[in-house]
Formats: C-alpha cells, structure tokens, sequence
C-alpha cells in the first residue's frame, strides 16, 4: 500500500469562531464562520466516505488559524513530530495537539524551538520528504524535520518555495506515488526532478493544493480545467466547496492531519 495516499485516520479540528482574524497575506472579506463550519463538516464527512476514520478536535478560539490542523504537526505510521508553526499568532498550535498526538502514536517528537516549520510547507511521497523553505519554515526547521524523517526511510528535499507562495503545498500535491500536481512556477524550480508533473491549467494556479485518499483525489470547487485534466488522465475527482478557508488562505490539505494505525 503507498503510504503517502492510503490512510486510516485522518485529525482535524473545528474551526474556531475567531477564524474571522485568521492571517491572510492579502487583505479581503473575512470568513463567515457558520459557513466555514459547514464546509468543514462537508470535508470531513467526504473523507469519512473514503473509508477513513475522522477524529475531530474542538476549536481554539485563542488560535484563529488553528483549523489548520496540518501546519502544527507532522504525522507517519507509527509516529508524529510536532512542529513550531513560523508565524507568532500560531506558534502554540504545537503544544496545544501535542496530548492528542500523544494519545495516537507510539513515538511522538517534538521539534526544538529554534526550527520553525508548518506541516503545509512538507509534501511526503512514499520516499521522499519536499521541504520548503518559507517565510514560516527555517532552515533549522528543514535540518531537524529531515534528520527525523531519514529514521523511517524518507529523503529529506530542500527547496526553496518561491517568495510570492505562503506554503510549498499552497501550489501542489501528490496524485499518486510518482505524480505531483503542481503549478507552472513551482514547477520551474525544478524541485520536483523524478517524478512527474500535471501542471495546473492557465489562471487555475490555486487548485493545486489537492488531497489524494484511497484512490480519490479531492479538489476545491471552482476549478472546471483542473477537474477536467484530472479526470481525463484517469483520477477519480471529487471537489469540495472551500470558500472561506480560501479567504484566511488555507486549503485541502491545510484541514486535516493524515496518516495510517
Ligand atoms: C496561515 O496563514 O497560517 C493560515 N491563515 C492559513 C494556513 C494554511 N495552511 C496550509 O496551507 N497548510
């Protein structure tokens, strides 16, 4: 089974009602909460559909962005690394999931202060760790992520993320094993030698932070060209409505946790 697209389990955590001052990099309408809650339910319950096992924790009001559950934390089979999220309005997200992570796994690892690294600048395949460098994510962040990481037989990538891109995975994902979804300026980095590239269609830049679960790809709504290159090239396409998480710039990817028991 590759272990970087078949999961068991995934974590998320509720959206708080403070999601409306989640950071954004532009400024714009904030989310409506209620909406957001009901588009998070919507995504869990699509996951739950694809055979995986969904815990959800409660919300943090004191962390707006703390629905992005996926910056805090890094999890595998049988262990997770809890991170140091680079931005300081979410640098306790960490600490705050540590006693869940506790719970779940048999080797939980805590990254030292001075590394600071979100989940949503990893892209794991089954043998590589792609790490991006990031205004959240350091050096010290990439060394110590991919020190730990080469314990369970994954390469450690480095790469520097483009200025204009918040997250490494902002701008893509993983298809399948070998496949990468990606857009053209990513791309042109040259990051991704060895595998190979879909590359996002013209003005569709921001469909590339998809997910792929046991066999189904989910993207967010909006994206008709994306859709269609999916489909054509044989993924099964199931497409979600993000709207508000879009306007605190988070993602798919950013909303859960997942890894396999
Ligand atoms: C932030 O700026 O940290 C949040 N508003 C969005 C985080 C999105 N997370 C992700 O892409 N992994």
């Amino acid at each position: 089974m590759p272990r970087s697209t078949e999961f068991s389990h995934i974590i998320a955590r509720k959206p708080s009602k403070s999601v409306t001052s989640g950071l954004r990099a532009h400024d714009g309408t904030d989310p409506d909460a209620a909406l957001f809650a009901s588009q998070h339910e919507a995504y869990l319950e699509a996951i739950r559909q694809s055979g995986v096992e969904v815990l959800v924790l409660p919300a943090l009001e004191e962390f707006p962005d703390s629905v992005f559950v996926e910056d805090a934390a890094i999890c595998i089979q049988g262990a997770a690394i809890v991170t140091n999220p680079g931005a300081s309005t979410r640098a306790g997200e960490g600490l705050a999931i540590k006693p869940t992570l506790d719970t779940e796994f048999d080797q939980v690892f805590t990254l030292p202060a001075e590394a600071t690294l979100d989940g949503g600048d990893v892209l794991l395949t089954d043998t590589d760790a792609f790490i991006g460098l990031s205004e959240r994510t350091n050096e010290a962040g990439y060394s110590e992520l991919s020190n730990i990481l080469s314990q369970f037989g994954y390469s450690g990538r480095r790469v520097n993320t483009p200025k204009s891109i918040l997250h490494f995975k902002s701008d893509c994902g993983l298809l399948d094993s070998n496949t990468i979804f990606a857009t053209p300026a990513l791309a042109a980095t040259g990051a991704f030698e060895g595998y190979k590239i879909l590359a996002t269609p013209e003005g569709e830049s921001a469909a590339a932070n998809i997910i792929c679960i046991n066999g189904t790809v989910f993207i967010s709504e909006g994206f008709p060209q994306s859709q269609k290159l999916l489909t054509q090239a044989g993924y099964k396409v199931v497409s979600l409505n993000t709207s508000e998480a879009a306007k605190v710039d988070g993602g798919l990817s950013c909303m859960s946790l997942r890894f396999s028991q």
